[in-house]
């Protein structure tokens, strides 16, 4: 691996219905961020998926159809590192250690455990609750500096943060003693930002647009063709008000607020921007530009998705390639954690080495 000093991490759960909100909210910064001098891993979150329950066959499909998205959508996989969680044992190794370094309380706290296990809380899996603590390990089993992601992972890299500085404290002698100096896992910065960190449904613009919504009509799916996609735009949500010239007129108007921030992170340009152009405009205008926008940016990405899951071969090659470079990277990493922590481990430890 070359030398970069950034290390980029993010994942994507193959839960279907993958949206625009994921588009633009996630993968879009993913292929953003391979202009950066760092290196990029890209991780179809295969076992986060499953704290809820999958059908297996359409698991086996999701996995495949998410990792046709990062391709589709300009992902480089010889630059970046594609590949699906579950064929990296270390993670799994990893959020066992921090199991035992993540508290209670913490997890407590963690708000999209509650919404989704719902009132129903003591049936929900175990997977679920420790959903927060895996997503740790698979950030910090590549000691990943930067992490892009939508803003309702937030509180889950807040949690991450947390974890990384109490292994580092819990262990600070044995992290010097080994030669790592002060630290061993560095503290992760969080990318979340620009006018799409927050996608909202196209009925409610006080909901996050979701996987899960039951109603198709509130998301823009990756798959959907163009008289959908212009379809689900002209049905959306809005108010009787003309666009205002301002940002600042936007606020308490979620749903004329949303299609802005999407047109914004779709062209590439700010709020501002586009209501520099749109300003006083009625939404009988504005939909139907960015209707064509929507479609001009998504259409190739499915077109591209849907040639690519024709070939799951060539999918399932790219995921065993970039899992085999992503284990070279976690493995140093897992033995050192495992000398840092005591264990009696195959091989030289790296203290013998060092
Ligand atoms: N609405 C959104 N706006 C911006 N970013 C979003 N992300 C998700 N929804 C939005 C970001 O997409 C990345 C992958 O997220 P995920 O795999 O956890 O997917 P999800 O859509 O949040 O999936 P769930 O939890 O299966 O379904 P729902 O939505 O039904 O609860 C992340 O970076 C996320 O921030």
């Amino acid at each position: 691996m070359a030398a970069f000093t950034e290390l980029v991490f993010s994942g994507v759960q193959p839960t279907g219905n993958l949206h625009l909100g994921n588009y633009l909210g996630a993968v879009k910064r993913f292929v953003e961020m391979q202009a950066r001098e760092a290196q990029c891993l890209y991780c179809v979150v295969d076992m986060h998926a499953i704290t809820l329950w999958q059908d297996p066959e359409a698991l086996r499909g999701q996995i495949r159809e998410v990792t046709a998205a990062f391709l589709a959508a300009g992902i480089d996989p010889k630059r970046s590192i594609v590949f699906n969680q579950s064929q990296v044992h270390q993670h799994a190794e990893l959020a066992w250690i921090f199991n035992c370094v993540a508290r209670l309380g913490w997890l407590n706290r963690m708000t999209q455990f509650k919404d989704k296990a719902g009132k129903d809380r003591e049936n929900a899996s175990i997977g679920l609750y420790d959903y927060p603590v895996l997503m740790a390990a698979d950030i910090l089993a590549y000691r990943a500096t930067h992490v892009p992601v939508g803003e309702d992972q937030k509180q889950h890299l807040e949690l991450t943060r947390d974890i990384a500085q109490k292994f580092n404290t819990d262990f600070a002698g044995s992290i010097a003693a080994h030669g790592h100096g002060d630290a061993f896992f560095p503290i992760t910065e969080p990318l979340i930002g620009g006018p799409a960190a927050r996608v909202m449904s196209l009925r409610d613009g006080t909901k996050k647009m979701s996987k899960s919504d039951p109603s198709d009509n509130a998301r823009i799916n990756l798959t959907d063709d163009a008289d959908a996609i212009a379809q689900k735009i002209r049905r959306a949500k809005t108010d009787p008000e003309p666009l205002p010239s301002e940002v600042a007129g936007l606020k308490e108007r979620p749903e004329a607020d949303n299609l802005v921030g999407i047109y914004a992170a779709l062209a590439g340009i700010t709020r501002e921007d586009v209501l520099r152009d749109f300003g006083g405009a009625q939404f009988s205008t504005f939909k139907p530009a960015l209707a064509d926008l929507a479609v001009t940016s998504l259409a190739p990405i499915a077109g591209e998705m849907r040639r690519l899951t024709a070939d799951p071969g060539h999918i399932d090659a790219v995921l065993a390639d970039g899992s085999a470079r992503a284990e070279a990277i976690a493995a140093p990493t897992l033995d050192a954690v495992k000398d840092i922590v005591g264990f009696v481990r195959r091989g030289p430890s790296l203290q013998a080495v060092r």
